[in-house]
């Protein structure tokens, strides 16, 4: 029964999708060429677009514990695709990405991609609820300040060093804490190839975020074209390959049950 109604909801989400996309590039204004910014704006928004069915089909597949961990791929991949054809409409037509909007994405989609180190550690193992609570407000911790120094309602380097507590605390957690001891005694090989994958796109994929805003707020600005260029791409590792180490573990897990 609940397999059956997830099994409608992934299958609903799918066709919505197709909506989506086509009615965003028919109503969209027109991509002018050499627009390398309207470009990788594009490029991303399909790449997730396509991973999001991807991921849903694979946790059709694939089920059982592993469907929780999968559909929660494809619902950051949806979430960022929807915002990034949004954004990419605003480029086109305005020449300009405010950083704001990332935020919102980031609001839903970061604080998701944490919770996956904890589904992924659920599938194989008993764990805490605290290593969920614990990088869930790690995650806050790091976006509100880093919003608020963005956006004028703090002071930048307070907003900057409080969101830098923020993003470390995560870090500890998922290389020393909790987290870490259940994946390195409890894991299967394959959970732990993706656990030590993710950890380390938190680590060097995130890295960009807070060195756009030191650059761009803390060192004189940079290059907004650049910058969403850099933004853009890299959230081909931070959302998509994130998601595919995932999809990684529960492949090889489902395969072992076989
Ligand atoms: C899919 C989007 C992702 C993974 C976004 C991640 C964003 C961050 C890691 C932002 C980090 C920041 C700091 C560490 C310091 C304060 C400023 C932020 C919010 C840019």
């Amino acid at each position: 029964m609940l397999n059956k109604s997830v099994n409608v909801w992934q299958k609903a989400g799918i066709v919505g999708l197709f909506a989506l996309g086509s009615s965003s590039v028919f109503a969209s204004t027109m991509l002018q060429s050499g627009d390398f910014v309207g470009y990788s704006f594009w490029l991303i928004s399909m790449a997730l677009a396509a991973s999001t069915i991807f991921f849903l089909m694979e946790a059709l597949r694939m089920g059982g514990k592993w469907a929780t961990s999968l559909t929660v791929s494809a619902l950051v991949t949806f979430i960022a695709a929807f915002h990034y054809m949004y954004m990419r409409e605003v480029w086109v037509s305005t020449g300009t990405s405010p950083t704001d909007f990332r935020y919102i994405d980031w609001l839903l989609t970061v604080p998701l991609l944490m919770i996956e180190f904890y589904l992924i550690l659920a599938a194989i193992a008993k764990v805490s609820g605290g290593i969920f609570w614990r990088l869930l407000i790690g995650t806050l911790v790091m976006l509100v300040p880093g919003y608020m120094g963005e956006a004028g309602y703090l002071n930048v380097t307070v907003g900057f060093v409080i969101g830098m507590l923020g993003w470390f605390y995560i870090l500890y957690e998922i290389f020393a804490g909790e987290a870490s001891k259940v994946a390195a005694s409890q894991a299967t090989p394959a959970v732990q190839k993706s656990y030590n994958l993710m950890k380390w796109t938190v680590t060097i994929g995130w890295a960009i975020y807070p060195i756009g805003y030191f650059l761009g707020y803390m060192a004189g600005g940079t290059d907004q074209g650049t910058l969403n260029i850099v933004y853009n791409l890299a959230d081909v590792l931070n959302k998509i390959a994130f998601g595919l180490f995932i999809w990684y573990a529960a492949n090889e897990d489902t395969a072992a049950k076989a």
